[in-house]
């Protein structure tokens, strides 16, 4: 069903991903884990979509601790593209296991149309990294294979592979996630994602500032949520991910309903809180000629 959204530029999600990343601006995307979510970070404007393992393992009611399987992820993220225009990046989380998993889920998400996966270098299962929990990683040089393995197995090639250090939210120092993350770069990673759990964004900045490598950087700030997109950008970062604001905002506003809703006898006391049916409907892409009038 057709959105109202104009179709945007020519060329392949992941070529004008590429194209993006290459801009004088920051490229925003946000977390989604479905359809309907990721045609709500279209529509506010945003230039991509972010598969984020923690919002679809909440959508299926579960923790982001590698319990989702990676059809599922998939199947997630293949819904997110098939109705939307702009790129999905596909949190990958630790590529589904060893190097040959990794290089598994570059074919399966390269068939599926997906324009960027990011994989990160916890140990497999992993748990979400701000989880009060063990963040072990693996040796630099294994995650370097995955990293290989799935360039390898790549065939677009404008697919953008994301190598995500997780090394900042393991405690290691700002030298070590620089020196894991170049090693990356050199096993072929397209961008670099750094994660930090730190409330302030100097780590993050002193990361970039010692950045030896054109690779372009990605932020995700929401701990460190009063840098600005600014500020990210002079230091050197390409893409921020703001990865879940959108389904904390669901949960907050489901709840709130709910529970009023709950205290009452009739729905009419929170009509005005919640979406009208038509809006859905146009959401959904139902032709207007079945749209409900106002
Ligand atoms: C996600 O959105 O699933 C991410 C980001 O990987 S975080 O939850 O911060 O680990
Ligand atoms: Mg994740």
């Amino acid at each position: 069903m057709p959105d109202t959204q104009p179709i945007q530029a020519q060329g392949s999600k992941a070529a004008r991903l590429r194209a993006l990343l290459e801009g004088t601006s920051v490229v925003r995307a946000v977390g989604a884990h479905d359809g309907l979510s990721a045609k709500l970070v279209q529509r506010a404007g945003f230039e991509a979509v972010w598969a984020s393992s923690f919002e679809i393992s909440a959508s299926h009611g579960l923790p982001d601790a590698s319990l989702v399987t990676m059809t599922q992820y998939l199947d997630a993220a293949i819904a997110m593209d098939a109705v939307t225009d702009i790129p999905v990046i596909a949190d990958c989380d630790t590529g589904f296991g060893g190097p040959m998993n990794a290089a598994y889920a570059m074919q399966r998400y390269e068939r599926a149309g997906i324009s960027a996966l990011c994989i990160e270098d916890k140990l497999f299962p992993k748990i979400n990294s701000f989880a009060d929990a063990a963040q072990d990683l693996l040796p630099a040089e294994d995650f370097a294979l995955k990293i290989k393995n799935a360039k390898e197995m790549q065939s677009d090639p404008d697919t953008v592979l994301i190598a995500r250090t997780e090394a900042l939210i393991a405690g290691r120092p700002v030298a070590e996630a620089l020196e894991r993350a170049h090693v990356y770069v050199a096993a072929g990673a397209d961008a670099v994602l750094v994660h930090s759990k730190s409330r302030r964004p100097e780590e993050v900045l002193e990361f970039a500032s010692r950045w030896e490598s054109p690779v372009p950087l990605v932020a995700v700030p929401t701990t460190y949520n009063t840098v600005t997109e600014g500020e990210l950008y002079d230091a050197g970062y390409r893409l921020v991910i703001y990865a879940n604001q959108g389904l904390r905002a669901a949960v907050k506003g489901m709840q709130e309903v709910l529970q009023d809703l709950g205290g009452a006898d009739r729905a009419a006391e929170i009509e005005e809180r919640i979406a009208p049916m038509a809006e859905v409907f146009a959401l959904q892409g139902m032709p207007s000629t079945f749209r409900t009038k106002p």
